[in-house]
């Protein structure tokens, strides 16, 4: 049984880079990247902007005019947003970062988890090494600066890359977690945005180890419960989210928590049929047919264990995932003795039947 050691890639200032990529004039300027409403020629807001624009105060978001103000008497270039390039720019990138993990999730248009446990060995030394290679193989064949961070799960992954940026490699182990976050200022912690740190600070929580250390039922009276626990859970640096593969062509999945831990096979997959009904829907809209199911199982020490089944035909069948997923879970607790916390429901090895008929109608058109 091992824990997860987990990367998230982000790159910096990243339309604004990809536009000083096409023209390195612009790199000693303040570069602002522009989404305009349309509504008068000026209006509209920030998507993002390089370096020397945000020390002058300008960042994502902020109306056009604050930033043409901020910027008053500095040499900068504002430029409309051009989503193509960036994407192409986006593509090959989330190529190279995948060939890296053993799970690749990828969030963003520039940013991706890499659940790299198993390449890495369980070693923390061998993630950083594999974060540097990854980075500068991004650097060498793109010129594009990134930030990494890695730690035990997703959250400690993302704030140590917010730490780092730019152009930045922030590392926590395990053992390191609570030192690191603590001392952070508690809108750090995903979800928490100016109105609830706001709230939070009226509490007297400034930091994240305010929040671990405020009463719980306090919490709770104020949040709510499911935020309370996100909350506690998240200023302890605790997050089981699994890694998943991403990409709506390449799995559906769905993820659900048992109301308690447990190695009862019909309890799970009393849990399960929920999700199976889910998937299918999402097949079914999306008219695809799969080749694979998997199921997932966080464990109740959080390490997360994936089996699948491939089959030969492809199929849309509710019935077909029901038995793979008993199948798979039978097999699986036969030989677990932790208890399961979560379990998950995968499809995946699509295809598309438009574009399976497609396929064929080219290739007879073709002789
Ligand atoms: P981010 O990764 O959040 O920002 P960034 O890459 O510009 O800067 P950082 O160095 O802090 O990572 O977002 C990625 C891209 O998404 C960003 O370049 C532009 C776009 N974006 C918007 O259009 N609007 C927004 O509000 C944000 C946050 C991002
Ligand atoms: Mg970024």
């Amino acid at each position: 049984m091992h824990a997860r050691i987990v990367m998230l890639v982000d790159l910096d200032y990243f339309f604004a880079q990809c536009e000083e990529l096409r023209d390195p004039t612009l790199k000693n300027k303040a570069v602002v990247i522009a989404m305009y409403s349309g509504r008068t020629a000026e209006s509209g807001a920030v998507s993002t902007a390089n370096y020397v624009a945000r020390y002058h105060g300008v960042k994502s978001g902020i109306p056009l005019f604050l930033a043409k103000k901020r910027l008053e008497g500095v040499e900068s270039v504002f430029l409309p947003v051009d989503f193509e390039y960036y994407e192409g720019i986006s593509e090959r990138i989330m190529r190279m970062l995948k060939s890296y993990a053993d799970i690749f999730e990828q969030v963003g248009i520039d940013e991706a988890y890499l659940d790299v446990t198993r390449r890495a060995s369980d070693n923390y030394d061998a993630a950083r090494e594999l974060a540097q290679q990854v980075r500068s193989e991004v650097m060498i064949q793109t010129q594009i600066s990134s930030s990494a961070g890695i730690g035990p799960n997703k959250l400690v992954a993302k704030i140590a890359c917010e730490i780092g940026k730019p152009n930045g490699l922030t590392v926590v182990t395990p053992s390191e977690v609570i030192s690191f976050l603590h001392p952070l200022p508690v809108d750090r912690i995903l979800g928490v945005g100016r109105k609830t740190a706001a709230r939070l600070e009226n509490l007297g929580v400034r930091t994240v180890g305010d929040l671990a250390g405020f009463d719980a039922q306090r919490l709770t009276e104020v949040f709510g419960r499911k935020l309370s626990i996100y909350f506690h859970n998240a200023a302890n640096g605790v997050d089981d989210e699994p890694v998943e593969e991403s990409g709506e062509a390449e799995s559906i999945s769905r993820i659900a928590t048992l109301k308690a831990n447990t190695r009862n096979l019909a309890l799970v997959l009393d849990r399960c049929t929920e999700l199976i009904h889910e998937i299918h829907k999402e097949l079914v809209k999306k008219k695809l047919r799969f080749r694979q199911v998997g199921i997932t199982a966080v464990l109740s020490d959080l390490t997360i264990r994936s089996r699948s089944k491939t089959f030969d035909q492809p199929s849309r069948d509710i019935e077909t995932i029901c038995r793979a997923v008993r199948e798979l879970f039978e097999k699986f607790l036969a030989k677990s003795d932790l208890g399961v916390r979560r379990v998950g429901v995968r499809v995946s090895a699509f295809e598309k039947e438009e574009l399976a008929q497609k396929q064929l109608t080219s290739f007879f058109t073709n002789q």
